[in-house]
């Protein structure tokens, strides 16, 4: 994919879902996230119960400590981090794609390191949140390693967003969720990436990723925007995700079989 102006990202974005946002860090800036991020994996910036296994229903092999690390709100954890570029540059783009209301709701890592080679289930993170009147919210995966097919790129159904939520159902162990779908299904699209470049993806788009089967390692940082009313209006009915409480379930009403409704995760 190659975009020549914000107009048409814009318009990628709505119609697929997803939309490629070119480079957000230089090569120099990369390192000085991949320092911050290798410091919150190796716990000498302590993450707490924000720590988790994205992938914790699939036995790990020895001396694997997660299949999957999903650690929430680094920018919470690690002050400093608001005032590095990352975090204004990825808001000027929510902005140009969801408007001018955007603000910041939470922001992950998601790691997934040398063959380890557990994909990331099929879901829709619409699925994680609760029902909101406006729907609008983005995310911005943004890369600190190349991604590729073999490592764990973004996939994406291209044009899912405009379809209805599918039903999710928590993983087997009950810790994260999923729904069914397949990298076979029309509109599939793998979205490698360079170092320091990102993809925005709706709140409605089904996405995966598979397991890294290379010899590297996939650092990937992701932010979340919606329109600030629609934050304020979470706040109140206590979804935060996971600054205080990180416990992911099905909550969106639409993507929860009626067996599956627990008031409800990322
Ligand atoms: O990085 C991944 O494998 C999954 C990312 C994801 O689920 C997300 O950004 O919502």
């Amino acid at each position: 994919m190659t975009l020549s102006t914000d107009l048409e990202r814009t318009q990628v974005f709505q119609q697929d879902g997803f939309a490629l946002t070119g480079e957000l860090l230089s090569m120099a800036e990369v390192e000085t996230y991949r320092n911050i991020y290798d410091r919150l994996l190796s716990g000498e910036i302590e993450s707490g119960d924000k720590r988790s296994d994205l992938a914790s229903h699939v036995p790990r092999r020895e001396g694997v400590r997660e299949n999957i690390t999903q650690i929430m709100w680094p920018s919470a954890l690690y002050a400093p981090l608001k005032d590095l570029p990352l975090h204004s540059r990825a808001l000027t783009m929510a902005r140009e794609l969801i408007g001018d209301d955007a603000v910041l709701d939470f922001d992950m890592l998601i790691h997934k390191a040398p063959h380890t080679g557990v994909p990331t289930p099929w879901h829709q993170d619409a699925a994680y949140w609760i029902d909101l009147p406006d729907t609008r919210a983005v995310s911005i995966w943004v890369a600190l390693d190349e991604a590729t097919l073999d490592n764990g790129c973004m996939w994406y159904i291209r044009g899912s967003h405009q379809k209805p939520i599918r039903p999710h159902r928590p993983t087997s162990d009950g810790r994260n969720i999923e729904c069914d779908c397949s990298e076979d299904e029309p509109g599939a699209t793998a979205v490698p990436l360079s170092l320091g470049e990102g993809v925005a993806h709706a709140g409605g788009t089904l996405h995966y990723s598979r397991g890294n089967i290379s010899d590297r390692t996939r650092r990937a940082w992701i932010l979340n925007y919606r329109p600030a009313d629609m934050i304020r209006l979470e706040r109140e009915q206590g979804m935060d995700h996971g600054l205080e409480n990180n416990e992911r379930m099905v909550r969106n009403a639409d993507a929860a079989d009626a067996a599956d409704v627990v008031g409800s995760g990322d």
